[in-house]
């Protein structure tokens, strides 16, 4: 029986936009052996920016994960997006990395979406070792950006010590020696440290989080590589896990293939599955069947037939979404948002006659990646996306065409707002009318901090109200909150339930499902809503000569800024401006600067925004305040 090659690394690669990461993963590829010539993503032959769509622009859209070897280690590598548009993407990828290569930009340094990422990978505890690339460029400074890299992200990172080195710098061993017993002696007696025994305790200073290796090098001219992936090996922990436990991973990618259909990517990281095994879906609550079980490799796969714990590979024959976990959820890491959809759009058939296979294609791939949230109004003949930005309308449209040979285009995306409570106030329904029904229920509602999400709690006896009603009251309140008062999702807010009583007799298994909705939107009309609508901070760079003219941009957008710096010729701000006002702003500040501006946007939360500068959005669904024909309706739901 084949086992998998041990030992393992599963390597994310992530960056900012362009800071060089399928090149990097390039040229890995290629020292490994796994290709036999380098690709380029500038002539749109690079080996994981394979989809037509990321040759033609030359960006990366979605994750990559292929398997190459280096010193008898099976790396799994994943090369992820830098865009922030395909977050979702490296969101999806953190979770199941044992080890990440974050990439800067030499000339660049720490970008927007950099700081973005450390702070994911710090919050996830994934070893990390950070590779500044691009040397070769002119104006290229690593030693300032390893400077930004000490002072704004960790003073422990350090810069590797190579190989044959034998003295390491004094300041090295005394930053290591806080952290690590043994080298404190040393550092303490003023005695050298033994090569082997610093590269072993820096190694485990790596694995615990608490030491970051700074490498430098160039991915385009192959300069710095081998070292980079000695640090992979040496450095990096291998996975844990035991092929003999209960089965637990997650499918973290989707690929669709003209023959096998929907493949899913998948981590285990317990237990072991092989071609023809039945699996559970503890998402869906469904059992799937593995027809096969693939290893990847940069242009081939090789039909394994088997996964073991700690270890990738894509799997044919599942009808799992991206991010269903299979088996027991217990071992999979928590995924870490690192962005929501802020547009919606509406999609369109070129020809109308298309309007049902469009219907079906949207479905098929929201139904892969949930995070669409495809809205099929029927009646309206209406189909509603929710999208990160521009440049993935353009990838879905691409996609539509390659795949299902479908002429579609997008309306002008608009943004999604969100309500929360103006002030406290009380909810209050009596549901007993039409017979048989009994649920009351009574909710304090109060306005809760930004960011803080839905916070419910319950102060109601078993004796009134069974605790099995009081969970169905809290397993309906995500749809009841779905559209406020404007038609936006409610949040930023406590719920307590008060009050609350069944009736031994006419209660119905249901009726609190049905009673919820009622119960919350009377208490919404209580508290009256405030709009609320998302930002993002802009860290944007121009010609001195342009810095007052991108100040009355920034507010005319309505937007704030802090503390612009000039230096030199370069005018430097950071801006937070609302979706809304600066969609179009890359390509106003494009055409300004005559491309020699550079800007760079991170999500920044959302913010109180007044009604008339923001959007309602129309109520799809009865409203619960129309009592009796919400029942009817929701009787007829829950029944169906
Ligand atoms: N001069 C120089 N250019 C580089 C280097 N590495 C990458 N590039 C160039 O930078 C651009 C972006 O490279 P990619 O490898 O696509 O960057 P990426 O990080 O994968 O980009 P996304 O996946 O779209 O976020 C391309 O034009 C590369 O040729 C390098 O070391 N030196
Ligand atoms: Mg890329």
């Amino acid at each position: 029986m084949p086992t998998p090659p041990r030992p393992i690394r599963n390597l994310g690669v992530i960056a900012h936009v362009d800071a060089g990461k399928t090149t990097l993963t390039e040229q890995m590829l290629f020292l490994g052996g796994g290709i036999r010539a380098l690709g380029s993503v500038d002539r749109g032959t690079s080996h994981t920016d394979w989809m037509d769509v990321e040759r033609e622009r030359g960006i990366s859209v979605r994750s990559a994960a292929t398997t190459f070897r280096w010193r008898d280690v099976a790396i799994n590598l994943i090369d992820t997006p830098g865009h922030v548009d395909f977050s979702a993407e490296v969101e999806r990828s953190l979770r199941v990395l044992d080890g990440a290569v974050l990439v800067l930009s030499a000339v660049e340094g720490i970008q927007a979406q950099t700081v973005v990422l450390w702070k994911a990978l710090r919050a996830m505890g994934i070893p990390t070792l950070l590779f500044i690339n691009k040397t070769d460029r002119m104006g290229a400074d690593p030693d300032r950006v390893l400077e930004e890299i000490r002072r704004q992200f960790t003073p422990m990172a350090l810069p590797l010590p190579e190989r044959g080195d034998t003295a390491v710098p004094a300041a090295t061993l005394e930053r290591m020696a806080e952290h690590d017993e043994l080298l404190l002696e040393y550092w303490a007696e003023g005695r050298p440290v033994p090569p082997a025994l610093l590269r072993e305790r820096m190694a485990a200073l790596v694995r615990a989080g608490t030491l970051f290796p700074v490498l430098t090098g160039s991915a385009i001219k192959g300069l710095g590589m081998d070292r980079l992936l000695d640090a992979v090996v040496d450095c990096l922990p291998a996975p844990g896990g035991d092929p003999e436990g209960p089965v637990s991973g997650v499918v973290f990618k989707l690929e669709h293939d003209k023959i096998m259909g929907r493949i899913a990517f998948v981590r285990l990281f317990n237990g072991s599955l092989r071609n023809r095994d039945a699996v559970a879906n503890a998402t869906q609550g469904t059992q799937e069947k593995i027809t096969q079980i693939r290893r990847v490799f940069a242009h081939r796969h090789e039909d394994t037939g088997e996964l073991m714990a700690g270890d990738i590979a894509s799997v044919c024959g599942l009808q799992a979404r991206i991010g269903d976990i299979l088996g027991d959820p217990g071992p999979v890491p928590g995924a870490f948002r690192l962005a929501v959809p802020l547009l919606t759009v509406q999609a369109f058939a070129a020809q109308e006659a298309d309007f049902p296979r469009l219907v079906s294609a949207l479905k098929e791939l929201a139904d892969e990646d949930p995070m669409l949230e495809l809205q099929w109004l029927r009646e309206e003949r209406e189909l509603h996306l929710r999208i990160m930005g521009v440049i993935q309308m353009e990838v879905l449209a691409s996609l539509l065409r390659t795949r299902f040979g479908l002429a579609a285009s997008f309306g002008s995306p608009s943004v999604i707002y969100r309500e929360t409570p103006a002030r406290a106030g009380e909810g209050f329904i009596e549901y007993t009318m039409p017979k048989p029904c009994w649920a009351v229920l009574r909710f304090a509602i109060e306005p809760g901090e930004r960011g803080s999400g839905v916070v419910y709690a319950s102060a109601v006896r078993d004796d009134d109200m069974h605790y099995r009603y009081q969970n169905q009251v809290e397993k309906t309140l995500p749809e009841a909150l779905k559209q406020g008062l404007h038609g936006w999702e409610v949040t930023d807010l406590k719920i307590t339930l008060t009050a609350g009583q069944h009736h031994l007799v006419h209660t119905h298994p249901l009726d609190f499902a049905v009673a919820t909705p009622m119960g919350i939107m009377n208490g919404l009309d209580a508290t009256g809503t405030t709009l609320l609508e998302p930002m993002v901070d802009c860290a944007i760079t121009v010609p001195a000569a342009l810095g007052n003219r991108v100040i009355g941009d920034i507010l005319q957008m309505r937007g704030s800024f802090e503390s612009p710096e000039l230096s030199g010729e370069a005018f430097r701000v950071v801006a937070r401006v609302p979706v809304a006002t600066s969609l179009d702003y890359p390509t106003r500040l494009g055409s300004l600067s005559g491309g020699r501006g550079v800007l760079s946007m991170s999500f920044a939360g959302y913010r109180e925004c007044p009604l008339e500068l923001g959007a309602t959005s129309p109520r799809r669904g009865i409203d619960p305040r129309d009592h009796s024909k919400f029942i009817m309706a929701a009787r007829k739901a829950l029944q169906a």
